[in-house]
């Protein structure tokens, strides 16, 4: 948290403190709760943090309408440990917003009332269960290129989640690929489901890291501040260099008539995503933003009795030990 340093404080104490932050960010240090940051690097990593971790809650809604409806136990057991494992996600960055000095109650007031974003993709129906294998490999597979580089992120609290979530997503981007690989060896039907879901989120997917550089007003600040370490256009370029050839692997095409190599610069061209579309939904437009939040806000009020338990237990803990 920030040092005190009111008006009583030495001349010449806020420029010793940022030199000292802006010292530790040129040697790849870690910036950690207790040492002083700049206030707005602290309010860009609150919305970051607390924007990710909405992300992971939300981000349980889609698969997790399939729970009930899942064609086997064994699909039923691992659709359930991966959705339960989203919800560890959101627990783990919420803590690390915590770190930051916020609250998480405030937190998710914020999100309910339509205050904080979420990420775009979870705004998207899921319309069949191949969704579920096809949320796996490309949404999940997004967000491993996105968050494999956040492991050296800058502040320690979100680095360090950020190592653990990496791990539960490289799981759960395989659970989709497998699902989807069977599905594949199925009927004619089957194949057309998965074919079906990738054409609709694979733009979602590209979307996912947000609008283009030259759009991003956040991006260079947040790299000069070691909170990202890529921008979003290389970020979405090392995603699909990666999904082609497991596109290809799957039999599936990708519905992007200009997707093509391109040997000179030793990357995959593709077509642009709708950036309209994008903003349309993180401006609360999407086909599903509303329901989202409304299933997030009724939960939360159904949820607040056991809160109000878990306070009252912690207090009487916390007496008998005094
Ligand atoms: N959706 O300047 P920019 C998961 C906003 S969950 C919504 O480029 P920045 C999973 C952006 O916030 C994974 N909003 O921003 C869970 C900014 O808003 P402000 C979620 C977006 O922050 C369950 C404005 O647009 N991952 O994997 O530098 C099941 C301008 O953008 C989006 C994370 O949260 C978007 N797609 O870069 C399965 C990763 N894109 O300033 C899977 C952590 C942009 O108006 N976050 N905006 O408030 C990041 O890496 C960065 O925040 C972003 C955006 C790359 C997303």
């Amino acid at each position: 948290m920030n040092a005190d340093h009111g008006p009583g404080s030495a001349p010449g104490a806020d420029e010793a403190l940022q030199a000292e932050f802006d010292a530790r960010i040129a040697a790849n240090q870690r910036v950690e709760p207790r040492d002083w940051m700049p206030e707005a690097y602290r309010r860009t990593l609150v919305r970051q943090v607390s924007q990710h971790a909405h992300s992971e809650i939300i981000g349980m809604q889609p698969e997790g309408d399939w729970i009930a409806s899942a064609p086997s136990l064994r699909r039923k057991a691992i659709l359930l440990a991966k959705v339960q494992d989203e919800a560890g996600h959101g627990l783990y960055l919420y803590a690390a917003a915590e770190t930051l000095g916020v609250d998480r109650d405030d937190l998710t007031e914020r999100l309910i009332e339509g205050r904080q974003k979420y990420s775009s993709i979870f705004n998207y129906p899921s319309l069949s269960y191949a969704d579920v294998g096809v949320i796996g490999w490309l949404v999940d597979g997004a967000a491993i290129c996105n968050q494999v580089p956040l492991c050296r992120t800058s502040f320690g609290p979100y680095a360090r989640a950020m190592v653990r979530i990496c791990k539960e997503e490289s799981f759960h981007q395989r659970q989709g690929y497998e699902l989807l690989m069977r599905m594949m060896e199925g009927t004619e039907g089957q194949r057309r489901m998965v074919q079906d879901a990738v054409d609709r989120w694979w733009w979602p997917s590209l979307m996912m890291f947000g609008p283009p550089d030259a759009e991003s007003p956040n991006t260079q600040q947040s790299m000069t501040w070691g909170i990202k370490i890529d921008t979003n256009d290389d970020l979405r370029q090392r995603f699909v260099d990666m999904t082609v050839p497991q596109a290809e692997r799957l039999g599936v095409t990708l519905p992007d008539p200009d997707l093509v190599w391109n040997a000179e610069r030793g990357h995959h061209d593709f077509g642009t995503p709708d950036w309209d579309e994008l903003k349309q939904v993180i401006k609360g437009d999407g086909p599903k933003n509303a329901e989202r939040v409304s299933r997030r806000r009724a939960a939360h009020e159904k949820g607040a009795w056991v809160r109000e338990a878990a306070t009252a237990y912690a207090r009487k803990q916390q007496e008998a030990t005094v």
